[in-house]
């Protein structure tokens, strides 16, 4: 056995150890961000009983789908390199029900103190030729860990509802075909997405008439003085006793 040989199992230590750092820091900054948003969403739903924020979810790349993508791209395959050049192993998506409120979550979130933005792609205002739309968010948060603070940069697409259900059965059908999808098929997704478009200008349109209207749960007065129920989303609202309620009004006046 050579000298080379028994270093081995260290080195291999080391790289798993690097490797396993190297994930959790994205794990950690999906996390942060999905607290980020689920803080939104949940104030929006107590105090408006209505949230831009219809749907949040997350995924991280696998290590296959990251190496995959380092080499189509031509990346350096060492963690630096990756990090430098990845901006989508940690993942965010958020879908809204109106257009308005995608640019209203992508102020929020834009505006916080502790996120960097590094680029936005406004695929609403500018769709892509094959109809897909979206605002794409690239933004690097701290994550503190033991022995140092990291940037971990955060892929967030923030799109409607509408949107979103396009985007996936493109997807899909664009992995299907292994990206060679057929032109009449292109021809007929491109449609889709105009009439998905179409509906979401129109549903925004309704929803603002009905707003106007002083109609909708957006005007509603919060409910707290009502005891503890579970709303659709499962969430719990602060049961406030009307005693205490009324003690704050009492000093408002
Ligand atoms: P996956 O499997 O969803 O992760 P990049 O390739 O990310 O370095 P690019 O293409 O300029 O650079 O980034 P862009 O345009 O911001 O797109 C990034 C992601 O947006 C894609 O990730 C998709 O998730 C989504 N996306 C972009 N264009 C389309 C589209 O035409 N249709 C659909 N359905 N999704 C789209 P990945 O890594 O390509 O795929």
């Amino acid at each position: 056995m050579t000298d080379q040989d028994l270093e081995w199992p260290s080195d291999l230590h080391k790289i798993r150890t690097e490797l396993t750092r190297f994930m959790m820091s994205y794990k950690f900054a999906t996390d942060e961000m999905m607290t980020k948003v689920n803080i939104l969403k949940e104030e929006f739903s107590a105090i408006h009983d209505y949230s831009p924020i219809e749907h949040v979810s997350h995924r991280l790349k696998s290590p296959e789908g990251i190496l995959k993508k380092a080499n189509r791209k031509g990346y350096p395959l060492d963690l630096e390199g990756i990090r430098d050049n990845i901006q989508d192993i940690a993942g965010i998506r958020i879908t809204c029900s109106f257009i308005s409120d995608t640019y209203r979550v992508l102020e929020m979130l834009t505006s916080q103190r502790d996120i960097t933005v590094l680029q936005v792609k406004d695929y609403i205002t500018e769709p892509k030729p094959n109809g897909y739309r979206s605002l794409h968010l690239i933004v690097a948060i701290p994550v503190f860990m033991s022995d140092r603070v990291q940037p971990v940069t955060v892929e967030v697409q923030i799109r409607t509802v509408a949107m979103d259900f396009w985007a996936s059965l493109e997807h899909k059908i664009f992995y299907k075909y292994d990206g060679a999808v057929p032109s009449a098929l292109v021809g007929e997704l491109k449609q889709a997405a105009d009439v998905a478009n179409q509906l979401d200008v129109d549903m925004e349109r309704l929803h603002d008439q009905v707003v106007s209207l002083g109609t909708t749960p957006v005007d509603t007065p919060p409910r707290r003085a009502q005891p503890a129920q579970h709303g659709a989303d499962g969430m719990t609202p602060f049961p406030l006793p009307r005693s205490l309620l009324e003690a704050f009004l009492a000093k408002a006046v």
